[in-house]
């Protein structure tokens, strides 16, 4: 059979094609999909899920004049592969190849560059507000968003928005009954009530039309048939928490038959004010194994062999920190009955299956709701629990004015562990986590800290339990390192000193310590003395140590995963400088003003000049710089030094 997919090469190839077309186009597309995946480790089993779903939107509007935005982004590929990025799709998520998420650089049809949930219904609002106030009434607006995402408070704060202003706006709910993990709480229990009446849909469907054409003559019929309305509302799909909201409900329809989805659109199409529609698919369908087992297969590892659609994945290549921490977060709620654990949906992301299983008390899952976990933890600790908040950096990014005022200003001793801090690799720039430095060290009272390496995790968790303030440790995706040394035990506010060196010296923040080992023992080669510092502490910060090497020697560098503006190098100079003591001495390496995009982790630390190379290199620059340093300038440098 002639195959389809070869000559789709925008939405307009798609309108001509029948139902039994598209249904062979969804076969393909699906094939396609697997493709990556041979290579490395790509969102999967939400994009098998929207197959038909999304082929049937193509077909029923116009997206280069109508409006979607796929919520979160991550089921955004076969939305790709029919809108001209099909030759590129091999080369998803890797260094200059097409971006995991939607980008607008990309595609005009890809409208915001995205990865965090939530935000679908607040832009597809703000486009329809926008493109009307523009004169631009015809463009259609539409959010795609799932079930795991839905419960996020902004959601709801866009649904009320929507019904306030009446604007024809069309939400499609993708609720394949799953986050990455299954999804939780009140609004997943609806949604499973109003799965239980599917059969009714077409009598909704026609109850709804007729109830708008009936004339409505005088205030008393009118009264009547807003009452029967409400009467068939609540008693055939039970009074959905939507309709009260406003919106005009239908379904649940399936999601994966192509003629049961266009007819619903078309319908949806010509209705006015904020729609939704509730559209059920199977994540990972299509292919078997991702069906059953869509929380390993929502980001799997790279597939080894694909045999008559069996799929065998590779085992992952390790440990990562996020074990190490899962593990010591484990071990604090074996040992301490007040400590407790949230996660924002990610317990499998954090590696918390086990903790969640075995002290199911202590263990919170808040849905994708960042800012309200937050606000819950400052709860449970002014009750005398100690919360661990195990967020990842950029998601935390969310609760920034939760931190500030329901935690940091009542000083409550929350406890902030940040996965995935610094760069992250084929995600991008949507997920790198590299703010948290400067947005938590803002904050009074917030003790700051990153584990140089393995071995620092447990006691800096330890740490932060005794600690009555609030606190924040940071720890990267990657494979753990330990250096080996006589080991200096974790205080508050201590650096450690891996080694003095007469040269410079190198003080690192976080997981680049090792690195910064490496890269003192490549210098030592050349013959040159630099030291290395693991300092632990960001806030607060070991001024008798990192300001001794300030004074002393002739150069300092500061590594960190995080952006320069504010960082921890930053927070370096600022002592330095408070101290009286000069800076132009000090060069920090971090994470440039730009936004990093999708690659390998290596390579953007290598682009960054955060790898052992780049940091030698760097160390070597200032021997020169200093080398050829005025007479002047180094007859300054001595009389302060003498001084
Ligand atoms: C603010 C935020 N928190 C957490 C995540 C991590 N995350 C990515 S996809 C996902 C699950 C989304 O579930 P759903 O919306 O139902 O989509 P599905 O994958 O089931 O299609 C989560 C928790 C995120 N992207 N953004």
């Amino acid at each position: 059979m002639k195959r389809l997919l070869p000559t789709i090469q925008s939405p307009a190839d798609l309108q001509h094609l029948t139902d039994a077309q598209l249904v062979q186009l969804a076969t393909e597309m699906r094939e396609v999909l697997c493709e990556p995946l041979k290579a490395r480790s790509v969102h999967f089993a939400s994009n098998l899920g929207v197959v038909e779903l999304c082929l049937a939107l193509h077909q029923i509007f116009d997206f280069r004049k109508d409006r979607i935005i796929w919520d979160t982004g991550h089921q955004v590929y076969p939305h790709k592969l029919i809108t001209g990025r099909q030759k590129n799709f091999e080369n998803i998520r890797t260094k200059g190849g097409l971006m995991g998420y939607p980008n607008p650089l990309e595609s005009d049809f890809d409208l915001f560059m995205t990865g965090h949930a939530g935000c679908s219904v607040s832009c597809a609002l703000g486009l329809k507000a926008g493109d009307d106030l523009m004169g631009e009434e015809h463009r259609k607006s539409i959010a795609v968003i799932g079930d795991g995402a839905l419960p996020s408070g902004i959601v709801f704060e866009a649904f009320n928005n929507a019904a306030g202003l009446d604007k024809d706006l069309l939400v499609i709910l993708n609720d394949n009954r799953m986050s990455i993990c299954p999804r939780v709480g009140g609004v997943a229990t609806m949604l499973d009530k109003a799965r239980m009446t599917p059969a009714l849909v077409d009598v909704k469907r026609s109850l709804d039309d007729f109830i708008h054409k009936m004339p409505v003559v005088g205030n008393s019929m009118e009264r009547m048939w807003v009452a029967l309305k409400e009467f068939v509302k609540s008693n055939l799909y039970g009074g959905m928490l939507f309709e009260e909201l406003g919106f005009n409900y239908f379904g649940p329809i399936d999601g994966h038959d192509i003629p049961t989805l266009k007819r619903w659109l078309k319908f949806c199409k010509e209705k006015t004010g904020p729609v939704l529609l509730h559209v059920i698919t199977n994540k990972g369908h299509g292919i078997e194994c991702a069906a059953k087992d869509p929380v390993t297969f929502h980001t799997p590892p790279v597939f080894e062999k694909v045999e008559n659609g069996n799929i065998t994945l590779k085992k992952s290549k390790g440990s990562a920190y996020t074990n190490v921490v899962s593990q010591a977060i484990h071990e604090k709620l074996a040992n301490d009955s007040k400590a407790c654990v949230l996660t924002a949906a990610m317990c499998q992301g954090n590696k918390l299956e086990k903790t969640r299983a075995e002290f199911p008390d202590r263990f919170f899952d808040t849905g994708i709701c960042e800012s309200h976990a937050v606000a819950f933890a400052a709860g449970l600790a002014k009750s005398g629990m100690k919360p661990i908040v195990a967020i990842y950096s950029t998601f935390l990014q969310r609760s920034f004015d939760q931190i500030f005022q329901e935690v940091a200003l009542q000083n409550l001793p929350v406890v902030f562990a940040l996965d995935r801090a610094g760069v992250v690799g084929a995600d991008g720039p949507t997920h790198h986590g590299v703010f948290d430095i400067p947005y938590m060290r803002i904050f009074p009272n917030m003790v700051v800290m990153a584990p140089g390496d393995e071995r620092d995790v447990k006691p800096m968790l330890d740490l932060a339990l005794t600690l009555d303030s609030p606190s924040t440790f940071r720890y990267p995706k990657a494979t753990p390192e330990s250096v080996e040394r006589d080991y200096s035990p974790m205080e508050l506010g201590q650096a450690e000193v891996y080694e003095w060196g007469e040269d410079g010296c190198f003080v690192a923040y976080g997981a680049l310590f090792p690195t910064c080992v490496r890269a003192a023992a490549k210098l030592k080669d050349m013959g040159y003395d630099v030291g290395v510092i693991n300092a632990r502490f960001c806030k607060p910060l070991d001024k008798n140590t990192i300001l001794k090497a300030v004074e002393e020697l002739p150069f300092v560098i500061t590594a960190e995963e995080g952006v320069l503006a504010g960082g921890f190098g930053s927070a370096v100079i600022e002592a330095a400088n408070e101290a009286g003591l000069p800076t132009q001495h000090i060069h920090r390496c971090g994470v440039p003003d730009r936004w990093i995009m999708h690659s390998e982790r290596d390579e953007q630390h290598a682009e960054m000049g955060i790898d052992e190379s780049g940091l030698v290199a760097a160390a070597l620059r200032m021997i020169e710089r200093n080398s050829e340093e005025s007479p002047r300038d180094s007859a300054r440098r001595e009389r302060i030094y003498d001084e």
